[in-house]
């Protein structure tokens, strides 16, 4: 049978089995085509696995130090306006040593789409705790689950965000194909803010890891599921009208 694939994911990523940035890589890819902007279209990484997507995917890749991939978009933005730019980062890199960087861009709502992947944990660097880990979750560095009372809640950059004059906010997972379709559907409408000149789009991507959760992928998704996404609630929380 006849691959299907995008013609931005010209060789196969580099993610563990069963990681969640396979998924969401290609949902960008396929948003981007569809909407004709693959073309023009510049993104921004950082560090953590979101890192390994310059080797594979073919737009053209800024690769910025380490939190600063939302700086970044917003300095393409601002020399290349009517070029799409996004930025494609993990937890750990926009919302632990980024997030000022994170939050700025957002405060001054800049029409730039950020594409936040959500798994936990700091996932390259073999498994920490980030600012996103769950209360009592189980990391390299909360070895006997996250204590809030010492850490703090887990952040919820949604809710922190909905209080600020932004386009767009939705959180989605990949868990099975509705997630999945879901997920797109948010993609599309962040870029498509973007495009209008909204303003800053944030799309956050409950994904897993199973390499460093220790789960099956199967189980992983699960977790999700069952777990995180009852701390991370699901769907469009901004400029979710048609
Ligand atoms: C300035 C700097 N500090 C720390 C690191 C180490 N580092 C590389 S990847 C990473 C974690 C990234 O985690 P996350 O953003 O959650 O992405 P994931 O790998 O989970 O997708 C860290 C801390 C670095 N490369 N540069
Ligand atoms: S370490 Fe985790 S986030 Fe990184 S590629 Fe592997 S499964 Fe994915």
């Amino acid at each position: 049978m006849e691959k299907r694939r995008s013609e931005i994911l010209y060789v196969d990523h580099k993610f563990c089995p069963g990681c969640g940035h396979g998924i969401v890589n290609r949902l960008v890819a396929e948003v981007l085509e569809e909407m004709n902007e693959d073309k023009g279209a510049i993104c921004a990484v950082a560090v953590g696995c979101s890192s390994l997507m310059p080797d594979t995917y073919g737009v053209d890749i800024v690769q910025s130090q380490h939190g600063r991939a939302a700086a970044v978009a917003v300095g393409l933005k601002r020399c290349r306006p009517d070029n799409m730019i996004f930025s494609y980062q993990g937890d750990g890199d926009a919302l632990a040593i980024g997030f000022s960087e994170t939050m700025y861009a957002a405060i001054r709502n800049e029409n730039i789409t950020v594409i936040l992947i959500n798994n936990n944990n700091f996932g390259m660097t073999g498994g920490q705790m980030s600012p996103t880990t769950l209360e009592n979750q189980r990391t390299t560095t909360s070895p006997y689950g996250r204590d809030v009372s010492i850490t703090g809640n887990p952040l919820d950059v949604i809710k922190l965000m909905s209080t600020l004059d932004v386009a767009y906010l939705a959180r989605g997972t990949m868990t099975d194909i509705k997630e999945i379709t879901k997920t797109k559907k948010y993609i599309r409408k962040a870029f498509e803010a973007q495009k209008n000149k909204k303003g800053y789009s944030l799309v956050e991507i409950l994904s897993p890891c199973p390499t460093n959760w220790g789960m099956t992928p199967l189980n992983a998704c699960k977790q999700i599921n069952q777990t995180v996404q009852t701390v991370y609630p699901l769907g469009e929380f901004k400029g979710g009208g048609k």
